[in-house]
């Protein structure tokens, strides 16, 4: 059997919200992607990816759905979403639709009927329990701050919701629930989507009884990651899924699971082919090396453990499952400003040797918006530029425990959501492009120096680099198929590896850091031939010691070899 098309595929997330305004109301929406289809044939991607357009309140900018077959007046109309998906379709890009089903919004017709009556037959449908001595009934947080609890006055029970209040969890140990998440799947793959990507769906078993956190008093909130992540009935909700979506099709389905929590040994489950459950996870070890106690507490990058972090997930997902790769999202800061170095020195450097160590990996790589031209945090100044509800409540919080506001905000700063969901930087304008109209968010004032336009054109843009990076995924099996082999560095800077394919090897050689530095190799490594840099080409020819500048990226490609496995 022929390898599915995501195997040597890039996908690009479109958050459209922040994406491009067509109609002028500042915020981004359906007719802005149509617009923009252009700038994502030109960069060569395989599949769109499209975060929530379904109808809502917008309480978690769409990730709170209350009509998963309609789009949201805000975004547009179902018709410019068919024709999406058949513009998409004439460039030979795939749509990946993001589906949240771990909850709904409250205002979902099957919430409003849940809470209408203890008797309803929704009720069942989502988590109820009775309050405790007259408080909630675990001690369990939600994500965005606060209790996961939240009383409904009409019944006086209490509901679950690990996110907002306004994202009700969905019981998924009724078949109903299931039954009714399978059906609106296929109605998305009638309508002519190729794909999934399913939102914290690692969390949809819980533990029975939803036990308190050991260790937390009642009334108080604690994690209780370890009763919804990878629940006991997961594998069997995963695998029931995939077979009510895939049947009666012969094109595979992609389904990519976001999961929050989720181990090396879980993933190899996950994505086991034979197991039928999903095609990739998204994890989350790499992108929680800054944080210490919680996200909202940054500890310095330490490099050698994100290189660690990365390559572990190499080894462990290269005989069975397979593995996503990941820098950015529309939950993560900027990659360049987090993991590389956004001042304009080696902004354009760094940016590239991220997208190098990271597209030179076994996996499928993701693209987040602004991510191909390099776009940065944002300067935040005042606690009022922030949108994002997670970062509101965690202000208040704050402001509760007695920091000032400019406290608040500079802990909050770092890791805020909204680093990323500041507008795409089409042009050298102050609107950057994205509208005509006022932005529902500022947009980075960097867009005089960066954008899509000033770099359309330069053959040493971060655009251009990315590009590249994806023509060669397409045109190398050696870099979509071959194994994955570390290439050991005592310096935590110094990244490199090999892939290797029968007779091809290719290897990746960063230097993640603003110092020279000197790689020595052993004469196994050497000899291949330069492929591609992000500077200027110090070798052609890949010698036993490699000097490297600042933010240096190379890949070489030797062929004809016997390289031992
Ligand atoms: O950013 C986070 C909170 O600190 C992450 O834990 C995030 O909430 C987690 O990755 C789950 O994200 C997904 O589900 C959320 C939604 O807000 C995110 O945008 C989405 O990607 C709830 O639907």
């Amino acid at each position: 059997m022929s390898a599915p098309w995501w195997r040597d595929a890039v996908i690009y997330q479109v958050y459209p919200r922040s994406f491009a305004d067509s109609n002028g109301d500042g915020v981004g929406d359906l007719g802005g992607v149509i617009q923009h289809l252009d700038h994502l044939a030109d960069l060569g991607i395989d599949a769109l990816w499209l975060s929530p357009v379904y109808r809502s309140p917008q309480a978690d900018n769409g990730y709170d759905i209350s009509d998963y077959d309609d789009v949201d007046p805000l975004f547009g109309t179902s018709s410019q979403l068919d024709e999406l998906i058949a513009s998409a379709h004439a460039r030979g890009i795939r749509i990946i639709m993001d589906i949240v089903v771990n909850h709904t919004s409250d205002e979902h017709p099957w919430f409003v009927a849940a809470r209408s009556s203890r008797t309803d037959p929704k009720r069942d449908w989502y988590w109820w329990r009775d309050p405790r001595d007259g408080a909630e009934p675990t001690n369990w947080a939600s994500f965005f701050g606060g209790s996961a609890w939240t009383l409904d006055p009409g019944t006086g029970q209490y509901y679950l919701h690990l996110f907002d209040r306004k994202q009700p969890d969905l019981n998924w140990e009724n078949p109903e629930v299931r039954a009714a998440v399978a059906a609106l799947m296929r109605r998305w793959l009638e309508r002519g989507v190729d794909g999934f990507r399913m939102d914290v769906i690692n969390f949809v078993s819980k533990v029975p009884g939803l036990p308190d956190v050991p260790g937390v008093a009642p009334g108080g909130t604690g994690f209780a990651g370890a009763s919804f992540m990878n629940g006991p009935r997961i594998h069997e909700f995963l695998h029931e899924l995939r077979q009510a979506v895939q049947a009666g099709r012969d094109e595979p389905v992609l389904i990519v699971g976001e999961m929050p929590g989720v181990t090396m040994d879980e993933a190899v489950l996950y994505t086991d082919p034979a197991r039928a459950e999903v095609d990739m996870v998204f994890q989350f070890d790499h992108v929680a090396v800054d944080h210490g106690e919680d996200k909202w507490d940054a500890i310095d990058l330490d490099l050698g453990e994100l290189r660690r972090g990365l390559y572990d997930w190499q080894r462990a997902l290269d005989r069975t499952g397979w593995n996503s790769l990941y820098w950015s999202n529309h939950d993560q800061p900027r990659a360049v400003s987090r993991f590389g170095d956004d001042h304009p020195d080696w902004w354009r450097r760094s940016a590239t040797a991220l997208a190098t160590v990271l597209h030179g990996m076994r996996g499928t790589p993701f693209v987040y918006q602004g991510e191909e031209i390099g776009m940065t945090d944002f300067p935040w100044t005042a606690p009022h530029e922030l949108r994002d509800v997670e970062s509101i409540n965690q202000l208040s919080l704050f402001a509760s425990a007695g920091l000032s506001a400019d406290q608040a905000l500079d802990r909050v700063r770092h890791s805020a959501r909204d680093n990323a969901r500041t507008p795409m930087q089409w042009a050298p304008h102050p609107a950057g492009g994205f509208t005509d109209g006022s932005p529902w968010i500022a947009v980075n004032p960097n867009v005089d120096w960066i954008s899509v336009e000033r770099q359309r054109d330069d053959p040493e843009s971060v655009l251009a680099h990315y590009r590249r990076l994806i023509e060669l995924r397409h045109r190398l099996p050696v870099l979509s198929q071959g194994d994955f082999a570390e290439i050991p560095s005592d310096d935590p800077a110094v990244w490199a590896y090999a892939r290797t394919l029968g007779d091809s090897r290719l290897v990746v050689i960063a230097n993640l850091g603003r110092e020279p530095r000197v790689l020595e190799l052993e004469p196994r490594w050497a000899g291949g031939e330069l492929l591609l840099a992000n500077g200027p080409a110090r070798a052609e020819r890949l010698g036993r010691l490699v000097e490297l500048d600042g933010w240096d990226a190379r890949l070489y490609l030797r062929r004809g070899g016997t390289f031992a496995s």
